[in-house]
């Protein structure tokens, strides 16, 4: 049953227009002559009248990036993250609280009357609006956890502050609401005990040079993803996170296929430089999609990388404790209702391009691949 709001709205609060949506939903959200179909209910309504916060589909489908509709449900931009919920009820879009790791479901960033002290929010692990970016991914929990000897306790920190990500202060030095792992992450660092793990997505220039040159001690483990995937993910995260860019996603795909991002550089030089590094014995060269299929391979490969032994029952907690958190936030029994199917979420954690980009952009990253591994064993 959806029953429409009566109090006073505000219409034609424009959100990205696919703000909200399942990844796997977004095909219905394409405009023919004009019109809408709502998706379960079917009645046709004008384009224009999706997300403007009012509800005026049965079944809720004309909202899915506001609260407009009660019993609506609102899906994270990213929805891959195993640790936090991807799909949240409608009623808490623009609640002043963020819910889904990167902050989407907070886009009119409103800030709530009442402010808690930074301390406050980390212990209660609630973060008012405007958001910080917290998702974080199987792999840096998977291996902070292998390096601190499964220290389940410890790992109820805030993953940023265990595991910092050094480029972070280069985009929020100024931005006083976020945590200071993120404002002034390059000192936060600094302070932190050895062992230290640290994250980055900066190309291999900016790293220091002991790294690079094996004089120091430390190690590196690089984690490569499928190039549209990351560029997709990528695109969602400057647009709708840190608001650096609004240009459409064929735009974004030609821009990171030209190399000339700043922090990353070429994706082709960043991913290669590592590969045919991954004999060294510093460097352990790791595919994203390996972890999707095999992810007890992976944790042994990282183990053994990093000198520990796993026992079996240590390998299944870890494995559990990956899983538990998935199967607790992750919400699979609603994908199944929504659907009324079961397995969605499954085929919908890899190849996530294949839902957003057209042919065309799919056809020019083939191409681009195909030219760029030309002389190299890379294998996709
Ligand atoms: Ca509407
Ligand atoms: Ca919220």
């Amino acid at each position: 049953m959806f029953v429409q709001l009566t109090k006073e709205v505000n219409r034609n609060v424009q959100p990205n227009l696919i703000l909200g949506v399942h990844d796997l939903q977004r095909q219905f959200y394409t405009q023919i002559d004009g019109q809408f179909t709502c998706i379960i209910s079917m009645e046709k309504i004008d384009f224009n009248l999706i997300n403007d916060n009012y509800c005026d589909c049965m079944d809720g489908s004309d909202e899915p990036g506001t609260n407009a509709c009660a019993n609506g449900q609102f899906f994270c931009t990213e929805q891959n993250h195993k640790a936090y919920p991807n799909v949240i009820p409608s009623s808490k879009v623009n609640d002043g609280i963020c819910d889904c790791c990167d902050g989407s479901d907070e886009w009119l960033q409103k800030v709530l009357p009442y402010k808690l002290s930074d301390d406050t929010q980390d212990q209660l692990r609630k973060y008012q609006s405007p958001c910080s970016y917290r998702c974080t991914t199987w792999a840096q929990e998977m291996i902070w956890l292998i390096v601190n000897n499964l220290n389940y306790e410890g790992a109820k920190v805030f993953v940023d502050e265990r595991f910092p990500i050094l480029e972070l202060c280069g985009f929020y030095s100024n931005v006083k609401s976020v945590p200071e792992c993120h404002r002034n992450s390059i000192e936060f660092a600094k302070q932190l005990k050895d062992p230290r793990c640290l994250k980055t997505h900066l190309k291999h220039e900016y790293l220091p040079e002991e790294i690079l040159n094996q004089t120091e001690k430390a190690k590196v483990i690089y984690i490569a993803r499928n190039p549209k995937d990351t560029c997709l993910s990528t695109y969602h995260y400057y647009k709708n996170m840190l608001n650096i860019i609004d240009c459409s996603l064929e735009e974004f795909c030609d821009y990171f296929i030209s190399g000339t991002n700043p922090y990353t550089g070429d994706y082709w030089n960043h991913v290669l430089y590592f590969w045919q590094r991954r004999n060294q014995p510093n460097v352990l060269f790791i595919k994203y999609e390996d972890m999707k299929c095999n992810l007890i391979n992976v944790i042994r490969k990282v183990a053994t990388f990093l000198q520990k032994s796993l026992t079996e029952d240590e390998e299944t907690n870890l494995l559990n404790w990956l899983d538990f958190k998935s199967m607790k936030n992750n919400s699979a029994v609603n994908h199944d209702a929504l659907y009324q199917k079961s397995g969605f979420m499954r085929s919908g954690q890899t190849d996530e391009h294949k839902k957003e980009m057209s042919e065309e952009i799919i056809k020019k990253f083939d191409s681009w691949i195909e030219n760029s591994l030309k002389n190299t064993d890379y294998e996709m």
